[in-house]
């Protein structure tokens, strides 16, 4: 028995970043589609196109809109496509493997646009292409990470990225907020996806999580999907420009240990 409340009833949302059933995207497609939603799906290529197609079909959704966010043609055609939008959720980020690990001065200027781009421009570049499909009291969602905010060893270019990407949620929120659509942030503690996969010291990340952060376990999919749902609904219907932390806490702690 489906016993989600029904907060997203009557909504269609677009989500944009499933890479596997690991995926944040993918937590959080799952919940809007138990919440009442009707889905639009995107994959950014042929490769990826095989892995989403069976997980959107068994949410119900037939077609799978190809969308490289890189591409303006692209952006456009899916704007042509996608009809009348009640939320967005952006999920997608990207740096070349080799400036994850080591310092900030890893960073070429080529690996800089390229993080940049994907990262953070391309959620500007989706609002813009999509605002003519957003209903009014539509919102608009992306992921973020506290390496946009503290320094957190390998995540460099990410990290700056991730800055600008809360940054432009601000900026977005401001200028959409007078059609009463709302732009919001969600910074996820560290989750085992395919995007954090074969990342050095991922495992003891995962394992300092556990232990220090104030609810002492990892966060899930479903977490970040729970707190994704009422971004996305009309519950969070006073909110805009702002990050959400759903990390168990993580963020609020300085550098000593607490006692116990
Ligand atoms: O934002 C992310 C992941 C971003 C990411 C991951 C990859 C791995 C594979 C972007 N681009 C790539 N490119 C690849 O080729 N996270 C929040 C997960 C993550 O990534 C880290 C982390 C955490 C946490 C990288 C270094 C340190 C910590």
């Amino acid at each position: 028995m489906n016993t989600t409340p029904q907060l997203l009833s009557g909504k269609r949302g677009l989500i944009m970043g499933i890479s596997n059933d690991w995926s944040l995207a993918w937590g959080i497609a799952q919940a809007a589609h138990a919440a009442g939603a009707q889905l639009v799906i995107t994959s950014p290529n042929e490769t990826m196109d095989k892995r989403v197609t069976p997980l959107a079909a068994s949410l119900g959704v037939t077609t799978v809109h190809r969308c490289d966010v890189q591409s303006d043609a692209d952006l456009a055609d899916l704007s042509a496509k996608a009809g009348k939008l009640d939320f967005i959720v952006h999920a997608i980020a990207f740096a070349h493997k080799d400036e994850l690990k080591g310092g900030i001065t890893n960073t070429t200027r080529e690996g800089f646009r390229l993080a940049m781009d994907v990262s953070c421009y391309s959620f500007i570049a989706v609002a813009k292409a999509l605002q003519g499909n957003l209903n009014d009291g539509a919102s608009l969602l992306t992921l973020s990470y506290l390496g946009g905010e503290k320094v957190v060893p390998n995540y460099n270019v990410m990290g700056v990225a991730k800055a600008a990407l809360e940054s432009a949620t601000r900026y977005l929120a401001a200028e959409f907020g007078p059609r009463a659509i709302r732009v919001n942030a969600l910074s996820a503690g560290p989750v085992k996806t395919l995007a954090a996969s074969g990342i050095g010291d991922f495992k003891a990340m995962l394992a300092h999580h556990e232990k220090t952060a104030p609810l002492k376990r990892l966060t899930t999919q479903e977490d970040v999907a729970n707190a994704a749902l009422y971004l996305m609904s009309n519950l969070s219907s006073g909110t805009t420009g702002q990050t959400l932390y759903v990390d168990g806490g993580a963020n609020i702690l300085g550098p000593t240990p607490l006692a116990g």
